[in-house]
């Protein structure tokens, strides 16, 4: 198997210098999910016609972010201006939509297409791309997911991104609800606008 290596163009730092970052950022179980989203976004990307190095990529960090501290981002959502409501959540929100600000800042990362599915990865968007859907689909099946769903999402997304993405969407929700876990607004709005695609 030939090395992954990323263009200059999406990533400043070679894929080795990002790895080291990471250890630095994540525990070794984190980091290791991160690798495979890595690898099954790139086999997605290959399947649906999406760049493979952006997804990869995408996949790599998407959560990157997802072990800073609680008060590093009330710290950052005060005094950056952002939305006040999203302190009424968690990193369970936060390592995707804010996490991406660490992303720019720590590895000079700053592809839109690739920073947006990052954004995106947890909630969707009603808006979703190929590749957002790719890393958020990729998120849910890695090969050492075990969750309600991830069967069917992984058997979808042999040939069908939305309905796969859609598995997931409807698994979240599931769970959420039946936690009684207050659910995003945008979680919500990206389900009734992909049902409706
Ligand atoms: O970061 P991962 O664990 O790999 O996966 P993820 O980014 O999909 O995050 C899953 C977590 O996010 C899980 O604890 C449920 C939570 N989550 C997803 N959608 C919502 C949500 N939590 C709330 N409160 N509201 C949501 O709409
Ligand atoms: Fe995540
Ligand atoms: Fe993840």
């Amino acid at each position: 198997m030939t090395e992954i290596a990323y263009p200059q163009t999406l990533s400043p730092l070679s894929r080795a210098e990002i790895l080291e970052k990471m250890h630095h950022r994540l525990d070794d179980e984190r980091f290791n999910h991160c690798v495979r989203v890595e690898t099954t976004a790139r086999v997605l990307a290959g399947r649906f016609g999406v760049d493979i190095d952006r997804a990869g990529l995408a996949g790599l960090l998407h959560d990157y972010a997802k072990q800073i501290s609680v008060k590093d981002y009330q710290n950052l959502i005060q005094t950056q201006g952002l939305d006040p409501e999203l302190l009424n959540y968690g990193r369970g929100i936060w390592h995707g939509l804010v996490g991406v600000w660490f992303i720019q800042r720590e590895l000079g990362v700053s592809d839109p297409e690739v920073l947006q599915a990052i954004v995106r990865h947890t909630t969707g968007d009603p808006a979703m791309t190929a590749l957002d859907q790719i890393i958020f689909v990729a998120d849910f099946i890695e090969p050492a997911r075990d969750l309600p769903g991830e069967i069917a999402a992984r058997e979808a997304a042999e040939h069908d991104l939305l309905e796969a993405t859609l598995i997931e969407l409807t698994n979240t929700l599931t769970y959420l609800i039946d936690n009684r876990k207050v659910v995003y607004p945008k979680t919500l709005a990206t389900y009734n606008a992909l049902i409706k695609r």
